[in-house]
């Protein structure tokens, strides 16, 4: 009999599992390729294991379209070495250059996830070294987790004013990097002085910003509300945090790494930084 549940695809007992033979130089290569990709956080053990097992290495030279827009979705690619543009044509117009991926990039996914065309053409701009994943595996094992938190973040992101001028698509790589933290009432997120190491988008709840002055006073500035940031100035300004943020009831902040946060927020950084001037003004009120 067919249930409902051996159709859902991890639980497909008939899936034959793809084994590529590798060397062991070979797999200490794709680790080292995938250890900073979040597509490929949260696997278990054997998750981890069945998809280096079927990945496929792909050698690929200088001027090399590896993807063409319109074309059919058979791979997904993890960048090793080398260097990729993307080119996106609306409407038939001329191709236009959107993104670059570098080593641990990764791309793809797209006509994998949602059964569509590719929706760009990506070319290799050096000689490069590609891993390939092949659409089941992909489906089997990365799909489940990418597009649930590309769903569940997606609406929230569509609303913080900082991220409207992005492309969905660079919303949904946002998505992929986000992780979600619970405050209780008056638990301290960052702390005046600290070494910053992260973003904080307010998911829901308020947060409550205070600034102690050289003589030791603390001063209540403005608040923050749903869809407003904290934890820019740290990172745009290698300085230690200029205030302390606590939750002022239950907070739930989406939080991004430094590094994802300097990759992903550089289309933003002028308006984060033009925003920050503002700061100047409120603090300088309370010194
Ligand atoms: P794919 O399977 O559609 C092409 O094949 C891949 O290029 C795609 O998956 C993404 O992994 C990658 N829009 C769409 N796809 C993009 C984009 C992109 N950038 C990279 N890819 N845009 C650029 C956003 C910075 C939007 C352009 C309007």
């Amino acid at each position: 009999s067919v249930s409902a549940e051996s159709m859902a695809p991890s639980q497909d007992k008939d899936y034959v599992k793809i084994f590529i033979p590798k060397t062991p130089e070979q797999r200490k290569r794709i680790e080292a390729s995938i250890a900073n990709n979040f597509l490929f956080k949260n696997l278990d053990e054997e998750q981890y294991k069945d998809v280096i097992d079927a990945m496929v290495e792909k050698k690929v030279e200088q001027n090399e379209e590896v993807i063409t827009q319109g074309g059919i979705g058979d791979f997904f690619y993890v960048v090793e070495t080398g260097t990729f543009d993307v080119y996106v044509s609306k409407n038939g117009a001329a191709p236009e250059l959107v993104h670059h991926y570098g080593a641990g990039g990764s791309f793809g996914e797209l006509a994998l996830m949602y059964n569509a065309p590719r929706a760009a053409t990506v070319v290799a701009t050096s000689d490069a070294v590609l891993w390939a994943l092949d659409r089941v595996t992909f489906r089997r094992i990365l799909m489940e987790n990418t597009s649930r938190k590309r769903r569940m973040y997606e609406s929230f992101l569509e609303e913080v004013p900082i991220l409207v001028s992005l492309e969905p698509y660079e919303r949904h790589k946002i998505a992929d990097a986000l992780e979600s933290i619970y405050y209780e009432d008056n638990q301290l997120v960052i702390k005046q002085g600290d070494i910053g190491n992260n973003f904080y988008l307010i998911e829901s709840g308020e947060a409550r910003v205070t600034k102690v002055d050289d003589d030791g006073i603390e001063h209540e500035l403005p608040g923050l509300n749903k869809g407003e940031y904290f934890g820019e100035l740290a990172l745009l300004n290698n300085k230690p945090r200029a205030v302390n943020i606590r939750a002022k009831g239950r907070l739930k902040v989406a939080t991004l790494g430094k590094k994802a946060f300097v990759r992903l927020l550089g289309p933003v950084v002028d308006i984060l930084k033009r925003n920050s001037d503002n700061y100047e003004t409120i603090t300088r009120s309370v010194q």
